[in-house]
């Protein structure tokens, strides 16, 4: 979470534009040298006239590698002769397997022109990337290249951002880099960086272009005065490094980029259970209150989590004594424990700068970033002035290993069962040039004061020790990276919400421990790399268990390792809208499928009528928590009379469900084929879904129509032309390739349509916990498709391990009203008690009679086995 006292600085708004739209100019290259395999191009490239020199040098030799590295995957990557310019380490992003893809069989050509050089990919004869719209730029602090876009472009992808799912296509701007950023209006770069878009075309496919470039960069989209659309880069730095990839339909697009970037992450069951969390809880007594509050109310609450509010005065790896003592905590810990429930705390990278042990071992370990002239580099965050863990320091991950096993450790500390992760952007509140921290941090009341103590005995606080500022001597050279650039106000300006590139983060002149990577090209990897450090450290205490990590700020590829909250959203309708399509995003298209946005609204207060209405929403997303913030009112479900209605249902819904989900969940992390999806994924060829973002799938079978305006009760749903049943009453729908207007939906209901063709598992009742719910008989829904059959499967593990020996992993396959039951049978189903065949229209008297008919099975199901339903 920000700061609300950032809520009075004024934000946005004030956004610097360059001058990019009169760029002199410049000669391109040429290509020589130019040797083709069936397997690889590669060719020099070599300025083609007399440099313009626009932002930086242009670099006089290039070279040009291409690969054809299997038939559904193309990599283009022009990059400096004598590889000095700084690329993306293997360490944050490694580089998939070239495999022995030929240009004979690949979907995808490339073709080139030598002078000036550009080139083009084409699928069959399409063309999808043609770069010779503008020549070619690679300047020390600027790269340019521009391609054209088809007529009338599908374009989806380029995150984090706040804008529709289907992107605009004239003077639209997405901004990369990374940044704290709280309730932003759309159109702001946020977060994450996710360089990668989707073009999807009906009739021949979709295809993706992944541009793995770690520094701050605009991309353009726009059309020419000859109404030419067209895709422009503009990046600081970095090189040009493509990966183009297809697929027959957007699903196999996004499983092309799952093998670039990697599979994303397995998590544990629990973890799909609901979660609660705010900023400003109190005191332990508070959030056991909540935990109290959720179980007499009948409402699940799975895991229970605190924020910042827990530490002392805000400072990472320590407990608030007063208000958050040990035993209490341990206490509380223990009661989650035993009831079969959770515990998350938040973990910032920021450590405060003063007499704490978190920091004196940092500073002892010498892990913190420095200026070049070897001093601590302080910001000011949360707990006052800070310091930052440099994650290419080679002593890192032991340091926060040891952090992690200490504090967090099972017998006695908080012994956490997943983490938090925030401000990692990372995020620095006082402004650039940040010349006092000290003074920013007295003036800003920073640390916050917390709330008085209860109930009585308040102990004063210790006194911050003066000027205490152990640290290291060690100077390091920048080896990555080329000499002589403006790391802080670089020539070509991007469109960054904040300002100057350094403004409200670490200073982009900052140089890495290790390989001497600069801040100025690794910003948009702290995230990331904060990430893939606190999973390991989680590991290390738990080495056989799943890690959850929900992180803040990513990079591509992220979901290796963590899941993602979407920020700090309002309670306003417009940000429950728009989380949609940015849930779907995330776990479709960037391969981050554990996302969820803050239910209820984070900033602001919220209304009886939203909440209710997002906690329905926010149970079918794959991370499912309510949070909110410091001073507003309270949101927890069992507030409000509907809203605990509405939760009950929703929760009850998606833990009958919770096996269709895991299922699918690890589907995705096998194969990553998307879970969440949106519409157009399920019907590539209807062209009305291809900018719906109110409406997605959750898995392949279940459509989600939420409400989505405040004071309705109806909601134009789109089906397309294709059979579906009534979640509730299993009533058939006809899909038409129209809308329906689905009414009478009071805030507590969601309408759910489950997509024929499908067979879904499900539990036969709800549970108070997830563990609970493991003990419940299955039942499956069969739903025919329009052919007359479906088809569906079913996943069951241990639930937790990293490694699972024993697995049921079970196809189910309907036709001809037999149900056919096979696959691998390690592990048993605890009873597989009925199931319901919808729409079966032999047996139908009445249209709400004849629905649905249920057959009792009773079975355990450890063997291939055949039922008939008809
Ligand atoms: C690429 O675009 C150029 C115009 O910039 C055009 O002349 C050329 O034909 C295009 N190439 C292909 C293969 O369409
Ligand atoms: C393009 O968008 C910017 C803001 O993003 C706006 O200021 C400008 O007027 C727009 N230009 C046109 C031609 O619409
Ligand atoms: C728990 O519920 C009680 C009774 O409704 C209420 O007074 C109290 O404020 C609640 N506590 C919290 C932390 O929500
Ligand atoms: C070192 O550099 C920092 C940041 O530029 C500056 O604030 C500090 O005064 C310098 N320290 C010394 C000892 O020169
Ligand atoms: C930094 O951000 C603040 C607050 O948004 C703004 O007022 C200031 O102008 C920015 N400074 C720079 C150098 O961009
Ligand atoms: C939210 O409600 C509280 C309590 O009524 C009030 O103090 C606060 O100002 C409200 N916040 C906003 C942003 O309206
Ligand atoms: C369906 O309804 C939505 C919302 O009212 C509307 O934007 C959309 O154009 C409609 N779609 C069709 C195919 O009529
Ligand atoms: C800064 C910002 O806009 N954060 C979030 C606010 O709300 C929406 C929807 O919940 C999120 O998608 C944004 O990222």
């Amino acid at each position: 979470m920000l700061a609300s006292l950032l809520l009075l600085v004024p934000l946005a708004g004030a956004v610097v534009i360059g001058s990019r739209a009169n760029t002199p100019p410049c000669p391109g290259y040429k290509a020589s040298n130019i040797q083709e395999t069936d397997h690889a191009v590669t060719a020099d490239l070599t300025l083609a006239g007399t440099p313009c020199n626009t932002y930086g040098k242009d670099l006089q030799n290039l070279k040009l590698l291409v690969e054809y590295q299997t038939d559904e995957r193309l990599h283009v990557k022009i990059y400096d002769a004598e590889e000095c310019v700084y690329q993306v380490p293997e360490k944050v992003l490694p580089r998939v397997a070239d495999s022995d893809g030929s240009r004979k069989d690949s979907a995808l050509k490339f073709e080139y022109q030598a002078v000036p050089f550009s080139f083009t990919v084409k699928r069959k004869d399409e063309v999808l990337f043609n770069s010779s719209a503008s020549n070619l730029i690679f300047q020390s602090q600027y790269l340019k290249l521009r391609t054209w876009l088809p007529d009338h472009p599908h374009l989806y992808g380029l995150g984090e951002h706040t804008d529709a799912l289907h992107l605009p296509t004239t003077n639209y701007t997405r901004t990369f880099w990374n940044r704290d950023s709280y309730g932003i209006p759309e159109n702001s770069n946020l977060y994450g960086t996710h360089p990668v878009y989707y073009d999807h075309r009906s009739q021949s496919g979709t295809h993706g272009v992944f541009l793995l470039n770690s520094n701050g960069m605009d991309v353009r989209i726009d059309k020419t005065e000859n109404g030419k659309h067209y895709l422009e880069y503009n990046t600081l730095g970095g090189i040009f490094d493509f990966y183009f990839f297809t697929g027959s339909n957007p699903k196999e697009a996004s499983i092309e980029y799952a093998k670039i970037v990697g599979l994303p992450a397995m998590q544990s069951y629990w973890t799909f259970g609901f979660h609660q969390c705010r900023y400003g809880y109190r005191d332990v007594y508070q959030v056991a209150e909540v935990v109290y509050n959720y179980s007499k109310a009948d409402i699940p609450l799975e895991t229970m989590w605190t924020d910042i509010d827990y530490m002392d005065r805000r400072r990472v790896f320590t407990l608030d004594p007063d208000r958050f003592p040990l035993k209490k905590m341990r206490e509380l810990v223990d009661y989650l424990h035993d009831h079969d429930q959770h515990y998350i705390v938040m973990v910032d990278p920021a450590v405060s700068v003063s007499d704490n042990g978190a920091f004196n071992r940092g500073s002892a370990k010498g892990v913190f970033l420095k200026n070049q002239n070897g001093s601590l580099y302080k910001g000011a965050v949360w707990p006052g002035v800070t310091a930052y863990p440099d994650w290419f320091h080679p002593d890192v991950q032991d340091y926060w290993n040891d952090e992690f096993n200490a504090f967090f450790h099972a017998e006695t500390g908080v012994d956490i069962d997943g983490l938090w992760i925030d401000m990692n952007e990372a995020a620095n509140f006082c402004s650039y040039p940040c010349t006092d921290p000290e003074k920013y941090a007295s003036q800003n009341n920073l640390p916050p004061a917390p709330p008085p103590v209860r109930p009585s005995n308040p102990r004063p606080l210790p006194d911050f020790p003066a000027d205490f500022q152990p640290f290291a001597k060690r100077i390091y050279q920048a080896k990555h990276g080329l000499e002589g650039r403006n790391l802080i106000n670089p020539p070509y300006t991007i469109r960054n919400g904040a300002g100057s590139l350094s403004n409200k983060t670490i200073n982009t002149d900052i140089v890495h421990a290790g390989e001497g990577y600069v801040e100025y090209d690794t910003h948009n990897l702290y995230g990331t790399m904060m990430s893939a450090s606190s999973r390991e450290a989680m590991q290390h205490r738990r080495p056989d268990v799943r890690p959850l990590v929900i992180t803040r700020s990513t990079y591509a590829g992220a979901g290796r390792e963590v899941g993602h909250w979407l920020g700090d959203n309002f309670s306003k309708w417009s940000h429950y809208r728009i989380s949609i399509a940015e849930a779907l995003a995330f776990a479709s298209m960037f391969q981050v499928p554990m996302v969820g946005s803050d239910v209820c609204g984070f900033g602001g207060n919220t209304t009886e009528e939203l909440c209710a209405r997002w906690a329905s929403l926010g149970a079918f997303f794959p991370f499912y928590r309510n949070h909110n913030e410091l001073g507003s009112i309270s949101q927890e479900f069992y507030i409000w009379p509907s809203v605990q209605e509405s939760a009950r249902k929703a929760i009850d819904i998606r833990y009958r469900l919770l096996d269709y989900i895991y299922t699918l969940f690890h589907r995705q992390t096998q194969t990553g084929e998307p879970f969440l999806q949106p519409m157009f994924y399920l019907y590539p060829e209807d062209t009305n879904t291809f900018t719906i973002d109110l409406q997605f799938f959750y898995g392949d079978a279940i459509l989600v129509s939420p409400v989505t305006s405040q004071g309705r009760t109806s909601v134009d749903a789109y089906f397309p032309d294709d059979i579906f049943y009534d979640w509730y009453t299993g009533i058939p729908v006809r899909g038409q390739g129209a809308n329906i207007t689905l009414r009478d939906l009071d805030i507590t209901d969601i309408p759910l349509h489950i997509r024929g063709g499908t067979i879904i598992p499900i539990r036969s009742s709800s549970a108070m916990t997830t563990t609970e719910l493991r003990e419940e008989s299955f039942q499956l829904i069969v739903a025919p498709g329009l052919d007359g059959t479906a088809s569906g499967s079913l996943y069951l593990d241990d639930g937790e391990s990293l490694q699972q020996e024993a697995t049921l992993e079970v196809q189910f396959e309907y036709r001809n009203g037999i149900l056919r039951v096979d696959g691998k049978f390690q592990r048993h189903i605890n009873v597989l008690e009925s199931v319901t065949l919808l729409g079966p229209g032999k047996h139908r008297r009445s249209r709400e009679e004849g629905a649905k008919k249920t057959i009792p099975t009773n079975l355990e199901l450890s063997k291939p086995t055949e039922i008939k339903l008809e």
